[in-house]
């Protein structure tokens, strides 16, 4: 039998070297189109690349490049912090402590640096004794959780603002500090008094609950 001409016999290592060549310059490519649109791995917890060679046979897309979600795809998060839990990185959250991963805001006007979205700074909620990143009580029974209250308007910590709580801060009415009958915890407006403006203040959340 005459010896078959080398160059004329098909190279399967060089095809299968080829073809892998290509497809990883495929992977590449598509990786390449996803950093593009704001998937890189630079951020962090976006693209993930498996252990896939110790079989060494060409690996399908999907698991040569896992791709998670990323919580905040315009925005560098390395580590995805998200402090309530909504899916919504701390880093893009228009409340990064008040879960709502629509983005949806309370009907309540929100001031600069209000991170639980209650319609008080943290610099108020450190004059009145609340808690700056949790905006509701745990649990919706009245007067069932130790201070620092959550809500300031929710003096009976039942995620609702509601008589019972003005008829709280009616007993404190007109006392300017220091008089004994003056708490900052009720001074709503920071204004060294509790005041008509500050039982006023109730109109815009009257018989509104904290929850999302
Ligand atoms: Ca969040
Ligand atoms: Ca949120
Ligand atoms: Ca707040
Ligand atoms: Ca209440």
């Amino acid at each position: 039998m005459v010896p078959a001409d080398p160059a004329s016999v098909p190279d399967n290592c060089s095809r299968f070297s080829s073809h892998r060549t290509v497809g990883h310059l495929g992977v590449y490519a598509i990786r390449q189109a996803l950093i593009d649109r704001g998937l890189d791995q630079a951020s962090g917890g976006r693209l993930e690349q498996p252990d896939t060679e110790p079989d060494r046979e060409p690996e399908p897309l999907a698991s040569y490049w896992e791709i998670r979600a990323d919580n905040c795809p315009d925005d560098p998060n390395p580590g995805q912090e998200d402090g309530d839990s909504d899916l919504r990185g701390d880093l893009c959250d228009n409340c990064p402590s008040w879960p709502n991963s629509d983005q949806l805001l309370p009907t309540w006007p929100i001031p600069p640096d209000d991170p639980d979205c209650d319609g008080f700074s943290t610099t108020e909620e450190s004059f009145m004794g609340t808690r700056p990143l949790a905006a509701c009580s745990d649990t919706p029974a009245a007067n069932d959780e130790s201070a620092p209250d959550f809500w300031a308007f929710d003096y009976t910590d039942d995620q609702r603002a509601s008589l019972a709580d003005v008829m709280l801060a009616s007993q404190h009415f007109n006392a300017l500090d220091p008089d004994p009958r003056y708490s900052s915890r009720y001074d709503l407006d920071a204004s060294g008094g509790i005041t008509l403006a500050d039982m006023l203040s109730y109109i815009s959340v009257f018989n509104l609950a904290c929850t999302p």
